[in-house]
């Protein structure tokens, strides 16, 4: 019955919509739809409305574009779409943030009509983009991947700079792309051009794993392996390329029983017990052993480990920031500057051991870059790297090639108890009054370097536009007393959180984008909110102005799902980064950067007009304020988002700030 009235109701709209079809086709292409009488042709040449430079589609393509989907002939039986959803909801996926398309329609309507939209929740997104954004950031806080599906063609390429920053950051996320894969039944026109061959070839280059499946028992088989294979450490998106037919036709009665795989999680991979030995060795011997970590940390217990092993040795540690991996309130907490004394370095889980250990000084004396080693001869070097077991070749995320002593390819975060267990059992008794002296000498290097940054902090504090060390010290202010987390950091305001923030919880600081691909900041910090509000935990994000503008559609889709998230704004009217290298190579050239009427290169500036970030955010349902200027209205306008935050909505406070 419900049927029949939904029918009825189409049917009337499929009367205005091809109204509507005609008469756009009408005005925007000058294509006369098929039955309508020609318009009388324009008296002279130079009455003609302008000409496209492409050729217009055809009145099909047009219409396709827009028109109505066609009525589907009833079929009998279960929608192959429908076990879809039954193996989906077997792995406990929370939301699914998309943007729609007809290449997953029979999908989409299970999940919502079949399935409740539950386990997963569609979540409304602007951008594929920003839905794998969204994903990347919420699996940082939740340690539980999220699905996206997108439209395999358009749709993925929209998402696959998304994908490559997941890639780079080593962080699962779950992609279906829809095809319709065959040529003889799919619609001519716009589906056609919607497909592909093969779709995953787009991201093979930086995902972990992917598959076509052909049968619904297939899909079962490859959506449980793919969740496994991206859940594995070391994590990393995954894709699946989802034909349309096999989603939308009745399953196929074969006789066999179909059923869903079990998903059990693999174990971590665990540094080999020899090479184990040997840096426990290294290190229990060692004068000065320095511990550098980039995305050691996985889990809140990695931090635990890390507190361990330093503190065994009494050895600095060097926290690269990829993720939250040591407390910076720990007097071993040490800056970059130590490596250079060290006699034994161990690396774990680092994006560039190359870089950390040689300088790089980019257009020197010649124009090309300068390179030095920062540590001494004979300096010993340990690695623990996961991610040399999931290396390719195209894209160069594997940075330099450092030759190491001892090399682990494996879980930084599983080897850890073994390793401190081992170094436990190395250190011989006579060495542990030496080892308690260095650490002493660190315990007071720690305090008089926090004393440092407070001083360098407090320069320019009254400067307006606001400096980035108070934009950022008081909306710490407001925040400190809640269980806080600090999303995302995006353009860069001299890492003053990194810096001055009391960070010691995994969730205080969930890194940066990975592949630096900019754009990350904004959906990131709404996925990470999205996870921390269901855990009851405040967000706050330093969102900078450029990144906020590569697809800000994802302002509505937090308000539309009630993400609460205070999102305190970097505005430096530009993209400062760049402006920094237009102007190097300027000087390098030895001529004056062309600034337009802008303050900084042409090209690099983000004024004239300047953007009213609070006026765009509130037209998304956000609170907003702004442009504050003056740094003596920051506090109180903070006061008001984070009382706006703390009752569920978004809140998003314009602040123009100096450059860095
Ligand atoms: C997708 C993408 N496009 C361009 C760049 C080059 N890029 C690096 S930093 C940057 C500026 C970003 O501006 P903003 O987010 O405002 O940060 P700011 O440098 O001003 O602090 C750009 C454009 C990039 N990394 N990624
Ligand atoms: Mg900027």
């Amino acid at each position: 019955m419900a049927r029949a009235d939904s029918r009825t109701k189409l049917n009337r709209r499929n009367f205005l919509v091809g109204a509507a079809v005609a008469g756009a086709a009408g005005t925007a292409t000058n294509i006369v739809p098929p039955g309508a009488a020609a318009s009388p042709a324009p008296a002279s040449p130079i009455d003609q409305p302008p000409r496209p430079s492409a050729l217009a589609p055809t009145a099909k393509i047009a219409a396709a574009e827009v028109a109505q989907p066609q009525e589907i002939k009833a079929e009998t039986g279960k929608p192959g779409s429908d076990f879809m959803v039954d193996v989906i909801k077997t792995l406990d996926i929370r939301y699914l943030p998309c943007n729609p398309a007809s290449s997953f329609r029979a999908l989409h309507e299970s999940l919502i009509d079949y399935g409740g939209n539950k386990q997963p929740e569609f979540l409304t997104c602007m951008h594929e983009e920003s839905a794998v954004g969204m994903a990347h950031g919420y699996f940082k806080v939740a340690g539980k991947p999220l699905l996206t599906l997108c439209h395999g063609t358009v749709g993925l390429q929209h998402a696959a700079m998304g994908i490559y920053n997941a890639w780079c950051d080593r962080v699962p996320v779950l992609v279906v792309g829809g095809n319709d894969a065959d040529a003889a039944h799919r619609p001519p026109g716009v589906p056609t051009f919607h497909s592909a061959q093969d779709i995953n070839a787009l991201v093979r280059d930086f995902t972990k794993w992917d598959d076509t499946p052909v049968s619904v028992q297939h899909f079962a088989q490859s959506f449980v392996r793919m969740y496994k294979i991206a859940t594995t450490p070391p994590y990393g998106p995954v894709m699946m390329s989802l034909d349309a037919g096999l989603q939308q036709e009745p399953i196929r009665e074969t006789g066999e029983k179909l059923y869903i795989p079990r998903f059990v999680p693999s174990s971590p991979p665990q540094g080999d017990s020899g090479a184990v030995k040997e840096a426990a060795r290294l290190l229990a011997d060692a004068e000065r052993p320095v511990i550098v970590v980039d995305r050691a940390a996985r889990t809140a217990n990695g931090i635990n480990l890390l507190v361990k092993l330093a503190e065994v040795l009494q050895a600095p540690v060097v926290d690269q920031g990829g993720r939250m991996n040591f407390p910076k309130t720990h007097y071993l907490n040490r800056p970059p500057n130590v490596i250079g004394q060290a006699d034994v370095i161990i690396g774990m889980e680092l994006s560039d051991f190359w870089g950390t250990v040689n300088a790089y000084v980019d257009n020197g004396e010649h124009g090309i870059g300068v390179n030095e080693t920062k540590i001494k001869p004979g300096t010993k070097l340990i690695s623990i790297n996961s991610v040399e077991l999931i290396t390719k070749s195209n894209y160069q995320d594997f940075q330099r090639f450092q030759p190491v002593d001892v090399s682990m390819p494996a879980d930084a975060e599983a080897t850890l108890p073994a390793l401190i267990e081992a170094v436990k059992a190395a250190i011989p008794a006579d060495r542990k009054a030496a080892i308690a002296k260095r650490g002493e000498t660190i315990r007071k290097a720690y305090t008089d370097g926090r004393e440092n940054v407070r001083r360098n902090a407090a320069i320019a504090w009254d400067a307006s536009p606001i400096s980035t060390a108070r934009l950022v010290m008081e909306t710490w202010a407001q925040i400190k007393d809640l269980d806080w987390s600090l999303v995302a950091s995006e353009g860069n305001v001299s890492f003053w959180p990194n810096r001055l923030w009391p960070m010691e919880k995994h969730h205080h600081w969930l890194g940066r984008s990975g592949g630096y691909g900019v754009g990350y900041g904004a959906p990131a910090s709404i996925g990470a909110a999205l996870a921390n509000r269901d855990l009851g935990r405040f967000s706050v994000s330093i969102q900078s102005d450029g990144d906020l503008m590569y697809a800000p559609g994802v302002l509505w889709t937090a308000a539309r799902h009630k993400i609460p998230l205070l999102a305190v704004m970097h505005n430096n009217r530009g993209y400062h980064q760049e402006v920094m290298h237009v102007q190097r190579l300027a000087n390098f050239r030895n001529r004056v950067a062309y600034l337009g009427n802008d303050l900084a290169p042409l090209g690099t500036s983000i004024q004239n007009p300047d953007i009213e970030y609070h006026k765009m955010a509130e037209s998304m349902g956000w609170w907003a304020k702004g442009p504050i200027k003056d740094p003596a209205d920051l506090t109180p306008a903070l006061k008001e988002a984070v009382a706006v935050v703390k009752s569920g909505q978004p809140a998003l406070l314009n602040v123009w700030t100096q450059p860095r």
